[in-house]
């Protein structure tokens, strides 16, 4: 077993895109809540010693902090030959949604989320102009996952892995009743459930929890 610590807080969809990603790759982690709500983040001593881009989540392998996500998940895939190819065209579409989720889906869901449910005065313009890109992104996916099963084709792979991660937060916190509105992700969500060694957001990523607001 190799030696991983998760630097996290509970809501954070991108620290359940690691935690899943290690799960399925049968690695432990040892959490490390992070206090996100109180700003630690935020803090000159925490970016000097912790990240310096002040994001969530951090992964320590064997010591090494890495950040952003997409390029711990191609790392973890390499190293357990899991949830990736060695096929150059599907690594192509693999990177393909990994931008497109970090740029568009995780992009605008995560601020979107978090303005409407853990902020005390949500802005309702930014509220409006958020929800608008995002109706398109659910869209745009929902069409995608009609054609194929997973995001690049028949089996799962880490663009999945990344997409989901602000999905599978209950419609109560996200807005979004997914698998009534958006059936074809419905079903896609059900899938990687089904795989050996899937949990959800909260089983994963135990601790205190951000106040709600609605
Ligand atoms: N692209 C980054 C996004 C990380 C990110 O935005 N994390 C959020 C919490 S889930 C954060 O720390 N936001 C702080 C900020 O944007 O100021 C990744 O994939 O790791």
């Amino acid at each position: 077993m190799d030696n991983y610590k998760l630097h996290y807080f509970p809501e954070s969809g991108n620290s359940y895109k690691l935690a899943l990603m290690l799960k399925l790759c049968g690695q432990d982690f040892e959490p490390i809540w992070t206090d996100f709500g109180g700003g630690v983040t935020r803090t000159m001593e925490w970016r000097k010693h912790v990240n310096e881009m002040g994001e969530i989540p951090v992964l320590e392998d064997d010591g090494v902090k890495l950040t952003q996500t997409a390029p711990i998940l191609i790392r973890l895939a390499k190293r357990y030959n899991r949830l990736y190819t060695t096929d150059p065209k599907e690594e192509f579409e693999i990177l393909r949604w990994l931008f497109w989720d970090n740029h568009k889906l995780t992009g605008y869901m995560a601020p979107y989320r978090f303005q409407r449910t853990f902020t005390p005065s949500a802005i309702p313009s930014v509220l409006e102009f958020l929800q608008k890109r995002i109706d398109d992104c659910l869209n745009i996916l929902d069409v995608h996952l009609d054609r194929n099963p997973f995001a690049i084709g028949q089996a799962p792979t880490i663009a999945d892995i990344s997409m989901l991660g602000y999905l599978s937060f209950p419609p109560s916190e996200s807005g979004y009743d997914l698998r009534a509105d958006y059936p074809n992700i419905g079903s896609w969500l059900e899938r990687i459930a089904a795989l050996p060694g899937w949990q959800g957001p909260y089983d994963l990523l135990p601790g205190k929890r951000l106040p709600h607001y609605v």
